[in-house]
């Protein structure tokens, strides 16, 4: 009986208008329900819609509100998680598509938590929701040592860098990856994220960073601010 009604409570996504389907898939990807952000997203290409459309306009906006109440302290991160979750549900179905259609992301980011720091909890949130803004994100993991990232911004060409430290003993680690990028003339190639819970903005400063974030949903907004700001500058 219980079952009937839990199934009398689904919504049927296919008998939804387009429009419908996206404010529902806003609401599923703020409940972080992965099985309907996929049939959602399988619905809206199968009715026409290119999957950048469907990424922007579903999935993009989607996170966009989740990035905004978890800035306001309205989302926690266990939550916050679970809408990732279901963002990559989607994406896992878009990204060959995208990659097809040749559509350009927003941008690239190399994100990585720096030596001797092994936190990586919110260096996971700050790049998914730079997926969900629509970046690429070449994630190295925990405890990047120098080499390492110059390895990786050599192979992948990034916009930005961004360094996760959650320890004040890792924090001073920025400093070293940022001086041997200026010591290799390669500073002003990238520009430089930093955040993590002993962090501020006076830190970032001091250490020659681009912008300090503090939080995931700070440095989506971040990202896209100083690409557009580089890209203002190029033309
Ligand atoms: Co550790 N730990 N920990 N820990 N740990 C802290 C950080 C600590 C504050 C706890 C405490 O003592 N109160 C303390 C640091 C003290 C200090 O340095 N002043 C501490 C310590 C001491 C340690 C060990 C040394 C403990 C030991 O072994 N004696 C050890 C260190 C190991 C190492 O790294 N070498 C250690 C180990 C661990 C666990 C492995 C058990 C586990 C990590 C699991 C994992 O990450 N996979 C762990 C955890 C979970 C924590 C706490 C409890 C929670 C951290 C977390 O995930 N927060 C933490 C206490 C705390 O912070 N309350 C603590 C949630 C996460 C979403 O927030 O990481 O801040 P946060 O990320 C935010 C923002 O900071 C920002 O956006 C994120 C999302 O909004 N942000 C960025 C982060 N990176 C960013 C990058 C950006 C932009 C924004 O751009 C690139």
């Amino acid at each position: 009986m219980a079952e009937v009604e839990v199934l009398e409570d689904e919504i049927d996504l296919s008998a939804l208008s387009d429009e419908e389907l996206v404010i529902q898939m806003h609401d599923d990807l703020y409940d972080g329900l992965a099985d309907e952000i996929f049939e959602g997203t399988t619905i809206l290409l199968g009715r026409g819609w290119g999957p950048s459309k469907v990424l922007d306009e579903a999935l993009v906006e989607g996170m966009r509100i989740v990035g905004i109440d978890f800035r306001d302290g309205i989302l926690f991160v266990p939550e916050v998680l679970l809408s990732a979750n279901a963002m990559k549900a989607g994406m896992g179905i878009l990204r060959p598509l995208l990659a097809e259609t040749g559509a350009l992301p927003v941008g690239k980011v190399v994100i990585g938590t720096v030596k001797g720091d092994i936190h990586d909890i919110g260096k996971n949130l700050v790049g998914m929701m730079l997926e969900g803004a629509g970046f690429e994100v070449i994630d190295l993991g925990i405890n990047t040592d120098v080499e390492e990232f110059l390895g990786a911004l050599d192979e992948h060409k990034p916009d930005i860098l961004g360094m996760s430290a959650l320890l004040t003993t890792t924090m001073p680690y920025m400093k070293v990856v940022i001086d041997t990028l200026e010591a290799k003339s390669l500073r002003s190639e990238y520009m430089v994220i930093v955040g993590g819970a002993p962090l501020n903005l006076e830190f970032a400063e001091a250490i020659g960073a681009d912008a300090y974030c503090r939080d995931a949903a700070v440095a989506a907004e971040t990202a896209k601010r100083l690409i557009a700001e580089r890209r203002a500058l190029a033309a």
